[in-house]
């Protein structure tokens, strides 16, 4: 059968008048119905672990604004949980994890084989999410990349230059590497159960890449990244993968090529034009409006709209944000952006 779905055709390289649209974070805080189904669960991750609840609030965005694409509801945080570590959320704050810094903490975890103890219910809200989304929705799985991942469980919780993980990885190597090889093994595990249960995407979040520099970004985030879609490939031949190297500047100019991904998505500090020319000759791209824009719309969000749609308009380009909707944001400009790209 010919694929009608908006979103895989563009991940198959083709170029559309009007590209796909969906928004990082597009379920999230800064809708009122997303707000009153997390009071219900109780909390996020009560949310995030009850596939009703879970399905809901992926379905939310997609019933309000008719996006093309579907991200499932979680977070890149449940695979650390699932190895073992303790993971818990403060309030106003954001998430905090029991860290791993020795030989003894790496010891300590759980094995891949292991993973589906905790991660089981994810699978069951992609299975709700692939009966009930409609016919011409895709629905994307995710989890985070090694190295982000890989920050989180190291410091505990977000840090803003990533520096106990870059300490690690310096001063203790080992341990550094082992919880790397790790963290991709269990990727590949989580993200083939995703596709099993009826994911038709997967994209992989390394949203703090832009801080590896070099040989170290080579190493810890392209390397990684190849390992996952080579696996996941062989295993689920015609799955797409799209990555995000956020932030990876330069580096993202032959990401696709070098990790065999399907699409790189933008961030938004690189510029459109200069993303066309560098890394859209490629293949498929996603991004890269700013988020700001959600909050202040007006007239400069609907320019900056039509500007990026023109820039990409050349090759596959899928609509997103450089990065997740923020909170504040005020849901009419979602609306206002997708009558600007729809037209
Ligand atoms: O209060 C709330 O309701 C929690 C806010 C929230 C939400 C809505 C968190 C906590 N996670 C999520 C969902 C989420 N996280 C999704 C769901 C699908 C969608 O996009 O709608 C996805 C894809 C993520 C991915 C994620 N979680 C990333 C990678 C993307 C990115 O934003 O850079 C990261 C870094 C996380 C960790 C995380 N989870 C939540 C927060 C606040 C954070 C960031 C913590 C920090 O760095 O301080």
């Amino acid at each position: 059968m010919a694929e009608t779905k908006k979103l895989m055709r563009a991940l198959a390289g083709e170029v559309q008048d009007v590209p796909p649209v969906w928004m990082m974070r597009q379920a999230g805080r800064y809708l009122p119905e997303y707000r009153a189904t997390r009071a219900q669960a109780g909390d996020f991750l009560s949310l995030c672990y009850n596939p009703e609840l879970a399905a809901e609030v992926t379905l939310q965005p997609i019933r309000r604004y008719g996006f093309d694409a579907a991200i499932l509801f979680a977070d890149i945080l449940l695979l650390p949980q699932a190895l073992g570590a303790d993971l818990w959320f403060v309030t106003g704050e954001g998430p905090r994890l029991s860290t791993v810094t020795t030989q003894a903490d790496f010891d300590a975890l759980k094995g891949v084989g292991d993973i589906d103890e905790v991660l089981s219910p994810i699978y069951e809200t992609v299975r709700i999410l692939s009966r009930e989304l409609p016919a011409e929705t895709t629905l994307i799985g995710f989890a985070g990349a090694p190295w982000t991942v890989a920050t989180y469980m190291i410091a505990g919780r977000g840090t803003k230059d990533q520096g106990p993980a870059h300490a690690l990885r310096t001063e203790n190597q080992p341990v550094f590497d082992a919880l790397i090889d790790l963290i991709t093994k269990g990727t590949i595990e989580y993200l083939s159960k995703q596709i099993e249960a009826g994911a038709e995407v997967v994209k992989i979040f390394d949203s703090w890449a832009g801080s590896l520099k070099g040989e170290a970004f080579e190493r810890y985030a392209l390397q990684p990244a190849k390992e996952i879609i080579t696996a996941l490939n062989a295993r689920h031949p015609g799955v797409p993968v799209i990555a995000f190297p956020r932030e990876a500047g330069d580096n993202y100019i032959g990401f696709a090529k070098a990790t065999g991904a399907d699409c790189v998505a933008l961030d938004n500090s690189v510029s459109a034009d200069w993303a066309a020319a560098n890394v859209q000759v490629d293949g498929c791209v996603q991004g890269n409006l700013a988020p700001g824009h959600m909050v202040t719309g007006g007239q400069a969000l609907i320019d900056e709209t039509k500007r990026i749609k023109q820039a990409f308009s050349k090759g596959p380009h899928i609509f997103n944000l450089g990065h997740g909707i923020t909170p504040d944001a005020n849901p009419d400009n979602v609306q206002i952006m997708i009558d600007a790209i729809r037209g």
